[in-house]
């Protein structure tokens, strides 16, 4: 029997996964990796496949959904977006693209309507004045990591589904891995105390999976070279195998994103 990925379902038997390889960047210049990126994210998705990116910082959220809009529709795709930060700055040090300001560039450029944008996990400081007021009037949705304290991380992504998908059909799934608490993952760029757990986090990447046609995910912010202790690789590589997980059971007509398949559970904590 193969030995499950995550416990249950293993993804490796249901979905043929490809590593297509790295998009060209230029490190010195985000203006000129942001095409090749684009080029090589739309390729895929055009392909009918579900691209996959591995970053890089959360800059590349803007041509990475711009490349599925591209492919599924303008205003077609909700963005369910894990971040501590809001990402929505008009300009960072004056730069236009920046890991900062993308989610800023999809809404006002119309790639993705802001009732469809939300945020979950939101704990740095807040917006700031007229940012939030761009995100109201903009309709952007957004949860605090309060939120989840207060009413449990299933009560907060059913909510947070409704509204992405008031409208399109579709998800792209975008993974700020400071989302986290910098305890669960310290090698990132801007982490901030507080955030969320991994038994709140894994469990929602694999529901996600289940319950939605997932056209693109992006895993952003990971700098495993500031941490000697391998954890923030481990935990990042395990948020992608969670969301894989749920759109393998997806695949297989299961839509309970708590299912445990018995064949596998019998032989272990469930028959004791
Ligand atoms: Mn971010």
């Amino acid at each position: 029997m193969a030995h499950p990925s995550v416990g249950d379902i293993d993804f490796m038997q249901v979905l043929r996964v490809v590593d297509y390889g790295d998009a060209p960047v230029d490190p010195l210049s985000p203006e000129r990796s942001v095409l090749s990126v684009h080029r090589l994210v739309k390729e895929i998705a055009a392909a009918g496949s579900i691209p996959i990116i591995v970053g890089g910082d959360h800059s590349l959220m803007y041509p990475d959904v711009v490349a599925v809009t591209d492919v599924h529709g303008k205003g077609e795709v909700g963005v369910i977006h894990f971040d501590a930060h809001f990402d929505g700055v008009p300009l960072m040090f004056g730069h236009y693209l920046s890991h900062g300001a993308p989610v800023r560039r999809l809404i006002d450029e119309g790639h993705v309507k802001g009732r469809n944008f939300v945020q979950i996990g939101l704990n740095s400081g807040k917006p700031g004045g007229s940012d939030l007021e761009w995100m109201r009037r903009n309709e952007v949705r957004y949860h605090f990591v309060a939120e989840i304290d207060k009413y449990g991380w299933e009560a907060v992504m059913k909510k947070a589904l409704a509204e992405a998908l008031d409208g399109p059909k579709k998800i792209f799934i975008s993974i700020d891995t400071d989302v986290l608490d910098p305890a669960w993952a310290p090698g990132m760029g801007t982490p901030e105390p507080g955030g969320m757990s991994i038994r709140e986090l894994f469990p929602m990447l694999r529901a996600l999976g289940v319950q939605n046609e997932i056209v693109g995910v992006e895993l952003v912010e990971l700098n495993p070279v500031v941490d000697p202790t391998y954890r923030s690789k481990l935990v990042a590589v395990r948020m992608l195998r969670e969301v894989l997980t749920g759109i393998a059971m997806r695949r297989k007509g299961i839509t309970d994103p708590h299912y445990l398949d018995p064949a596998w559970i019998d032989h272990g904590v469930g028959s004791r």
